[in-house]
């Protein structure tokens, strides 16, 4: 049987403070491709479907949308975890749809409650294939139980020995099945912090520092492949038993550096085969940072060629220019980047000797507000050296609010 593994889609994300519908709608598709291509009867999302948990109206309909055209590429079992960014409301309102295109959603998981995640793959004659332990993230108000004194020297706390007590009972509840049913191959999904994988800015930690981190060893022996989400990177530990395949595109700048993946798995009775395959870069998000004028000139070339590597994907530039001879960033960007190759950026700059003269600037289809430029410039003001009280600003914010009010009113 063909699975295939993701995680970390973060629905609804915006990244350089800009939508990204078009970027999830492209992947999205090309997910449904490989689900054909590969004739994966089982699609497993190992949490962070969605980023928040108010995702707004365009990634309901977009994942609605995927789950309807799932139902037709002969997928027969799809199965999504909460995690940490997900509101359990959101999904737990999905699940009419979800029943109707055979996908099932485990949102919440207790010691007492393991029994909900087990779960059965079939063939297409109905035969058992595998088994799937549905594990969501764990909350520490649900799970944390008080520290004994040897779990403590352990290097334990009460999140990381809550969780230890949910995989065993998993781990126990796997095992009774797999008496019953030798050979059955064993996965276990889950949400959280393996020690030893890397972490990156965009694991948005819901327990401070890395006390969240389980060691490997909680997953028993008897999972053959452990389905991570929550680092965004592909990666595998444990000699390739547990595995983050990591999110399919970057959620924050730190992560455009390296290539994103879903994994498709190959399951039979003799083992579990892992090929990793890489999501194309719909959107080319980069950051350049030049200190020389010469650097910028040569940046229109370096971009077409990060595009071209891409298939011609339209480039979001987050722009850095330490440099002197360039008053305004920003239009120099817009004369000198073609809109096409650059639909987005957003600069900042910064002068010897000043503070940031330049607040970071967006353009695109994010304009700020005449009240956000306003408030810049009057916060420029103050850093280049000329302070203004409170009461300075207050008068100058009133002045501007009734010269705004008045050229609107015009323009109505
Ligand atoms: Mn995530």
């Amino acid at each position: 049987m063909r699975i295939i593994h993701t995680s970390d889609w973060h629905l609804g994300d915006r990244l350089l403070e800009k939508s990204r519908h078009e970027e999830f709608r492209a992947f999205l598709d090309w997910l449904l491709e490989q689900m054909k291509e590969h004739r994966a009867e089982a699609l497993l999302v190992s949490g962070d479907i969605f980023d928040n948990r108010d995702p707004g109206a365009p990634a309901l309909e977009m994942f609605n949308d995927f789950l309807s055209k799932a139902d037709g590429t002969g997928c027969r079992h799809i199965i999504l975890t909460a995690g940490n960014h997900d509101g359990v409301p959101v999904l737990e309102a999905a699940s009419p749809l979800l029943q109707r295109y055979h996908a099932t959603m485990v949102c919440n998981l207790t010691l007492g409650t393991v029994a909900d995640c087990m779960l059965t793959l079939c063939t297409a004659d109905g035969t058992l294939a595998a088994l799937v332990c549905a594990v969501p993230f764990l909350r520490p108000s649900e799970v944390s139980r008080p520290l004994t004194e040897s779990a403590l020297a352990a290097g334990e706390n009460a999140y990381t020995l809550g969780v230890r007590d949910v995989l065993s009972a998993v781990a126990e509840q796997a095992k009774l099945r797999k008496a019953a049913h030798p050979g059955l191959p064993v996965l276990c999904m889950a949400h959280l912090t393996v020690s030893g994988a890397e972490k990156s800015s965009g694991v948005q930690d819901i327990v401070v520092g890395s006390i969240d981190a389980v060691a490997a060893n909680a997953f028993a022996d008897v999972f053959d492949y452990v389905a991570l989400g929550h680092i965004h990177r592909s990666y595998s530990l444990d000699s390739g038993r547990i595995h983050y395949c990591g999110s399919p595109m970057p959620m924050a700048m730190d992560e455009t550096a390296y290539t994103h993946y879903i994994h498709l798995l190959d399951v039979t009775g003799e083992g579990i085969e892992v090929q990793k395959i890489p999501v194309p870069v719909f959107v080319c998000h980069t950051r350049q940072v030049c200190s020389t004028q010469e650097e910028l000139q040569a940046l229109p070339d370096v971009l077409r060629e990060l595009s071209l590597r891409h298939n011609g994907a339209p480039v979001h530039l987050e722009l850095h220019y330490h440099g002197s001879g360039v008053e305004n960033l920003a239009a120099w960007a817009d004369e000198h980047l073609p809109v096409a190759l650059v639909p987005h950026f957003k600069v900042s700059m910064w002068r010897e000797g000043s503070r940031v003269l330049d607040n970071t600037e967006v353009y695109g289809d994010s304009m700020p507000t005449p009240g956000e430029v306003f408030e810049r410039k009057l916060a420029a003001w103050s850093d280049a050296g000329e302070p203004l009280s409170e009461e300075e600003k207050q008068s100058l914010r009133e002045l501007f609010n009734s010269a705004y009010q008045e050229a609107d009113s015009h323009e109505d």
